[in-house]
């Protein structure tokens, strides 16, 4: 049978013109990356000026949320677009994710995008709606990781943020042109336990990182809760797991010795060696101090942040590398470029390590999205928007039907510079995983452009804060005769919206 030449034209550029219409999107989610480790946020800390030029280019947004503090329930609400109660994953050890739900990746894959996930998934489960995986297994490794390719478990030579790239990139150069790909580039870095690349192991030597304002908080005005976290980093780092102050066994930190032990044997002996003589010179001027109190939290501290700083340093050069590679494959236009994280981070503030709490530091995370296309370089954005937004927001821009089920918002009018009247004026917030290592107990809350109000339901206390002026949130006003009315206007507004997100009805329960 003979196909008229001009038919075939036109079925090629009619899909062709499709193809290019609808946006490729690249997410790249980091874990644990404190926006205050981002230089575009303007903190001082650091320098990304891969990431910052993502911010240049695009849209920053200064007040981005997660619905609940982890890295498994935030991936979970990414990928479904839904609140924990409703995706299953409302803590990060031995749940499950129902793969069998619909996720943004799947409605894409349906719709004939390529979809692929590399990097960090944490969700027990396989990935499923992506035609090529490549996961590390559980939190993962820092040198000489195993991956997962599609389902094949073996060790790569290598460190875990170059490796994660160079998948992405493998993969994207093996596509097929003629239809749009959706890839999320997942990294591990920079979680615990802060294992840089050898190349970084000297950056931030001659560098004077002080502690943040509220590095000795005393949470004279908050709850039993902040008493009783384990997340001190004066108190509950390990001296060699986290420190890389010695490397003997020692109490009570085995656990995570032995953990140690299996990290630092993945790297080769020449390696191996390079890291040691790294920190040796300063160990053993420490050892010599004899430091304590104040001092020896002080000296942990500029420890923990400048290997955690080390790790940011390679993942800022391989957004570099991404960013390159869309260029000069003439994709930069019209690709959808996201940075963020599952959440945010304690970098000092109020002593701390680890996130789980409704504070600023770790309910916000950095969210920066570059699409020439459609946003104009250099936007800041202050309206709240949420890490359940994404999904709605990436099936909206390639104009698909976002389902009813799905509790976000597309954020597509934000991008596009407007700001749609009835936008969230307040956010809703739980986080369950209580007891563990960090101890950090239940709460629930609820948060305004102004207000916070916290409820450690289970210990049946409250924390109320002033956003406006008290921004390190350490006046806690719940019960403070001024602000009763407040106080029950935010209390209405959370079990409202218990009900909103059809969450338990926690009110109920007490
Ligand atoms: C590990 C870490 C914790 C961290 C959790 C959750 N300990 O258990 O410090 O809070 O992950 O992190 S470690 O000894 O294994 O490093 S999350 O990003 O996966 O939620
Ligand atoms: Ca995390």
């Amino acid at each position: 049978m003979k196909i008229p030449v001009l038919f075939i034209f036109a079925f090629l550029s009619g899909s062709l013109a499709y193809a290019q219409k609808r946006p490729n999107i690249v997410f790249i989610l980091s874990d644990d990356h404190a926006y205050q480790a981002i230089s575009s946020y303007g903190f001082g800390l650091n320098h990304t000026p891969n990431i910052d030029k993502l911010a240049d280019e695009g849209i920053l947004f200064r007040n981005a949320f997660v619905n609940n503090s982890l890295c498994a329930p935030s991936r979970a609400a990414i990928l479904t677009g839904k609140y924990s109660h409703i995706n299953g994953i409302e803590g990060n050890r031995d749940l499950v994710f129902d793969g069998s739900q619909t996720t943004f990746p799947k409605l894409l894959h349906q719709a004939g995008y390529q979809t692929a996930m590399i990097g960090k998934w944490h969700l027990i489960s396989d990935p499923t709606g992506f035609d090529y995986w490549n996961i590390l297994p559980g939190q993962g490794d820092y040198y000489n990781p195993d991956f997962i390719d599609n389902g094949v478990k073996g060790r790569v030579k290598g460190y875990v943020t170059d490796l994660t790239m160079d998948f992405a990139l493998k993969w994207l150069n093996k596509r097929d042109t003629t239809r749009p790909f959706c890839i999320l580039i997942w990294n591990k870095a920079p979680h615990r336990d802060w294992m840089p690349a050898l190349k970084y192991l000297h950056e931030f030597d001659s560098t004077d990182i002080p502690v943040p304002s509220t590095f000795f908080d005393d949470y004279s005005t908050r709850t039993r809760a902040a008493h009783e976290q384990k997340m001190r980093i004066d108190e509950w780092l390990a001296p060699n797991y986290d420190l890389k102050e010695n490397f003997e066994i020692e109490e009570p930190y085995q656990r995570l010795d032995d953990s140690w032990k299996a990290i630092f044997g993945r790297l080769n002996p020449e390696d191996q060696k390079i890291f040691e003589e790294a920190y040796g010179p300063e160990n053993s001027a420490f050892k010599k101090a004899n430091l304590s109190g104040k001092q020896l939290a002080i000296w942990k501290y500029e420890r923990y942040i400048k290997d955690y700083l080390r790790c940011i340093q390679s993942v800022d050069d391989n957004v570099g590398r991404l960013t390159d590679y869309l260029k000069q494959n003439g994709l930069d236009q019209n690709t959808i470029v996201i940075y963020s994280s599952d959440q945010g981070f304690y970098l000092g503030e109020h002593g701390w390590f680890d996130k789980r709490f409704m504070y600023e530091e770790s309910f916000k995370t950095p969210l920066i999205i570059k699409w020439p296309a459609v946003i104009k370089p250099g936007t800041v954005n202050k309206d709240m928007v949420m890490n359940i937004d994404l999904a709605e927001t990436l099936l909206d821009a390639a104009k698909l039907k976002i389902p009813v089920s799905m509790q976000g918002e597309s954020i597509l009018p934000l991008l596009k510079g407007t700001r749609p009247g009835n936008w969230r004026k307040s956010l809703y917030y739980h986080y369950y995983d209580a007891g563990g290592e960090h101890n950090v107990a239940k709460h629930v809350g609820v948060r305004t452009d102004r207000y916070k109000l916290i409820w450690f339901y289970e210990n049946n206390e409250w924390e109320l804060y002033d956003l406006l002026n008290d921004k390190n949130e350490t006046h806690n006003l719940y019960g403070n005769p001024e602000y009763k009315q407040i106080q029950n206007n935010l209390k209405e507004k959370l079990n409202q919206m218990e009900h909103k997100y059809q969450d338990r009805d926690m009110f109920k329960m007490h």
